[in-house]
């Protein structure tokens, strides 16, 4: 079963304009050598998405493999919602990608399953793929609780993804536990979950062998190859290694 390739990029709230404008030449260059699978999406904040956009968009022979996101939308379509942006604000700024459930928007923010459910509603409306995250803290996995934590996350998060729209959701692993500490699930230990998650993915009658699986949790340079190269492994969602130029593309062409 062929599955798409994918490493995104989740700059959080790093970044500047002239950031944007060293890193992104640097980062294309470096991706000449890219597998012809795979594909690189960059997720920077919100307000610096039109000049990745730009910057993208001066090497048109790079796309579509080469494309970018957010990080977050709102759960509502339109309104007043201050401070809030929507996903068809996402998708006019070109976005193909958007992230959802982070643990960081769950566990800073309070989202619920449900929010996150209403927000993949969102994006996949509006033609975004969501990539959704879900991962258990370090006590639910020492509990022994790390498969049914995460299987509860995938079946609630995904509960409104309507039948025709399965194309347009790609999950994430983030064990919380390895987020920022440099800390990864081995690959063996991550392999196993992800594998648990197709199997669920099988029992909503999704298309399981066909939803890519990315894992995330300090991807670095030196992991990412063992990491990608288990069988329900397909790329993965780079926090802190994606700002230097250098390690990401490292990370891309390990995929
Ligand atoms: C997990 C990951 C990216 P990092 O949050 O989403 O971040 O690679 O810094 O652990």
């Amino acid at each position: 079963q062929h599955r798409q390739r994918i490493v995104a990029g989740n700059w959080k709230m790093h970044g500047s304009r002239s950031f944007v404008s060293e890193y992104v030449p640097a980062l294309l260059g470096k991706l000449d050598t890219l597998d012809a699978d795979t594909r690189v999406v960059l997720i920077p904040p919100s307000i610096y998405i039109g000049e990745v956009r730009a910057q993208v968009q001066n090497r048109a022979t790079q796309q579509p493999r080469i494309t970018w996101g957010a990080q977050n939308v709102s759960a509502e379509a339109e309104g007043a919602f201050t401070g809030e942006i929507a996903a068809e604000m996402a998708r006019d700024q070109g976005c193909d990608y958007c992230i959802v459930g982070h643990s960081e928007r769950r566990h800073l923010f309070a989202e619920t399953d449900e929010v996150v459910a209403a927000k993949v509603e969102q994006i996949v409306a509006h033609g975004l793929t969501a990539i959704v995250c879900v991962g258990e803290t370090l006590s639910q996995r020492q509990a022994g609780q790390a498969e049914q934590v995460v299987a509860r996350q995938v079946e609630a998060c995904l509960a409104k993804v309507p039948g025709n729209s399965w194309d347009k959701i790609v999950l994430a692993y983030e064990p919380v536990w390895a987020i920022g500490t440099g800390k990864t699930a081995s690959a063996g230990d991550a392999q196993a979950i992800h594998a648990s998650i197709r199997k669920v993915l099988e029992n909503m009658q999704a298309p399981a062998q066909t939803i890519p699986l990315l894992y995330g949790g300090s991807v670095k340079p030196d992991n990412a190859e063992e990491l990608f190269a288990q069988p329900d492994i397909d790329g993965g969602l780079v926090g802190g290694a994606s700002l230097d130029a250098e390690s990401f593309s490292a990370i891309c062409r390990a995929c």
